[in-house]
């Protein structure tokens, strides 16, 4: 049996979507993010030093850590020839490219700007609220939101190629990219000026086992 530590509104939503769309049999232990910090709960240390989410175990002591390893991993186990093109084909090269972009170059910026967001928005001392104001603004200006503008074009173009990231057919990859996808609809800027990028979301969305998904993960704030 497959274990899946879910955290609210997080990237272990894929891991439960990724399970759904393999039709295999699951159980779920949730933890609840700090209401004010945020963070994971520190039982989740217990699982994996790193306390992050999302985290698979096995029944054969298996702990699998990091969302696009752990994609990987269930679809090379358990895929049977869905969700990943044959190997060596340009799509495979495709695949993995996305598996490890998402991680790797799409969410940075947008972690930064949900930090300098929140910089702007938190409660300070009003002597040091304009610094920090002024600091935040001019990383975002000239940094973040040309960074963020930088993805959104490149995604969208890409997408002009097939369908689905990969290509023509549906993969683990669009799995992957569904986190900084939707949260740059919530937060990053994505808006109807990108319209590949809109309708690929609601392809995703209609997916049945993406719905299951949602039904068993329990609200997910990302869909704002
Ligand atoms: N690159 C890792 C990121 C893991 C990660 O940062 N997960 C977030 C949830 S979306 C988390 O656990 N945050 C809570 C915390 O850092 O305490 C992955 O893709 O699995």
């Amino acid at each position: 049996m497959i274990t899946v530590h879910h955290l609210n509104n997080s990237r272990s939503q894929r891991v439960l979507w990724l399970l759904e769309e393999l039709e295999l049999p699951y159980d779920i232990v949730r933890y609840e993010r700090d209401a004010k910090t945020m963070l994971a709960p520190p039982e989740l240390r217990k699982v994996h030093p790193l306390g992050k989410s999302p985290v698979v175990t096995t029944d054969e002591g298996l702990v699998l850590a990091e969302s696009g390893a752990i994609i990987e991993t269930l679809i090379e186990r358990h895929g049977q020839g869905r969700l990943a093109p044959a190997a060596g084909s340009a799509e495979a090269l495709r695949y993995r490219y996305w598996l490890h972009y998402a991680e790797g170059s799409a969410m940075p910026p947008l972690l930064l700007k949900l930090i300098f967001d929140r910089i702007e928005s938190s409660k300070m001392p009003f002597f040091v609220k304009p610094v920090a104001r002024m600091i935040a603004g001019k990383a975002k200006a000239g940094f973040v939101t040309p960074n963020l503008r930088t993805h959104l074009d490149f995604m969208e173009g890409e997408l002009g190629k097939g369908e689905w990231f990969a290509g023509p057919d549906f993969t683990g990859a669009d799995i992957q990219m569904s986190f900084p996808v939707e949260a740059a609809k919530a937060r990053g800027g994505l808006d109807a000026s990108r319209p590949r990028l809109m309708a690929w979301l609601e392809r995703i969305h209609a997916r049945p086992a993406y719905r299951r998904a949602l039904e068993r993960g329990g609200p997910y704030g990302l869909l704002s």
